[in-house]
């Protein structure tokens, strides 16, 4: 649970970065199995340009049971609920794992542009929760934070695949956000594996290549309030219509999936 300091925080900032809310043990299980659903590589999984570097697992929720207990563990379910004040539906589920070396930069951009447009989503109402599943540096291209920017107008982009392949997100053009940063600087969490950060759909992020040997696998776990339903089908398998409120589950429920 959030404290009410907290809250103030995320409102103020746009975001708000909780380190270690995952305990070792739970965050092992969770890296494991996504070294797994990378070299499996199935259908629900984005290349880089090059074609053979992974760059994402979208929705491994719906077939995981492992990344399901993740997604809907009470330690990401309860403060969301607590941000958005209703229960929640997981929107999309999409871990980025910016491979060594190979690892490229998500362009900067809001989220709910393309939720309103392509996803019918009514309002921001929902949260992005950066879940670390390897420890985050400065070297192997941790998230960047516009803070305070969820306070601007929505700035409808373009769907732009130059940078990432995923055809799906619109991105606006660098002379919008150039002024932002200018007067609101930027911030980069980093952090152990398990620490969380949590941001406001309208905040301005991105985020650079991964030049070092580290993985920086970051599950991006998009929890919508079950009052903000998204009913769009243009972005297909990106995202879900299972608005069904989750019950947190306790965390030991992970660790248990492990060996189910
Ligand atoms: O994984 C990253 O570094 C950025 C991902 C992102 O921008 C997003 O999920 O909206």
């Amino acid at each position: 649970m959030l404290k009410p300091a907290q809250i103030a925080s995320y409102r103020r900032n746009g975001y708000l970065f909780v380190p270690g809310l995952f305990p070792a043990r739970e965050i092992t299980v969770v890296r494991k199995k996504v070294a797994k659903l990378v070299a499996e590589a199935r259908d629900s999984v984005i290349y880089e340009h090059d074609g053979k570097t992974v760059r994402s697992v979208l929705n491994a929720h719906l077939y995981d049971k492992v990344i399901d207990a993740f997604c809907r563990s009470e330690r990401v379910i309860h403060p969301v609920m607590q941000l958005v004040k209703s229960p929640v539906y997981i929107f999309q589920s999409i871990m980025n794992v910016k491979r060594a070396f190979d690892g490229v930069q998500w362009t900067w951009h809001q989220d709910y542009p393309t939720y309103k447009v392509d996803d019918l989503m009514p309002e921001p109402r929902a949260v992005n929760a950066f879940i670390f599943v390897d420890d985050v540096s400065e070297f192997n291209g941790p998230l960047m934070i516009v803070p305070g920017t969820q306070k601007h107008k929505v700035r409808i982009g373009d769907v732009d695949t130059s940078v990432t392949p995923y055809p799906h997100g619109r991105y606006p053009k660098v002379d919008w956000v150039k002024p932002l940063m200018a007067d609101k600087g930027i911030v980069a969490p980093k952090g152990k594996a398990g620490s969380v950060i949590f941001m406001d759909l309208m905040t301005v992020h991105g985020s650079g290549p991964n030049m070092s040997p580290w993985h920086r696998s970051v599950m991006s776990l998009t929890l919508n309030s079950v009052e903000n339903k998204a009913t769009g089908t243009v972005r297909g398998p990106a995202i879900c219509h299972d608005y069904r409120p989750i019950a947190p589950l306790p965390g030991s429920r992970l660790v248990a999936a492990a060996h189910a």
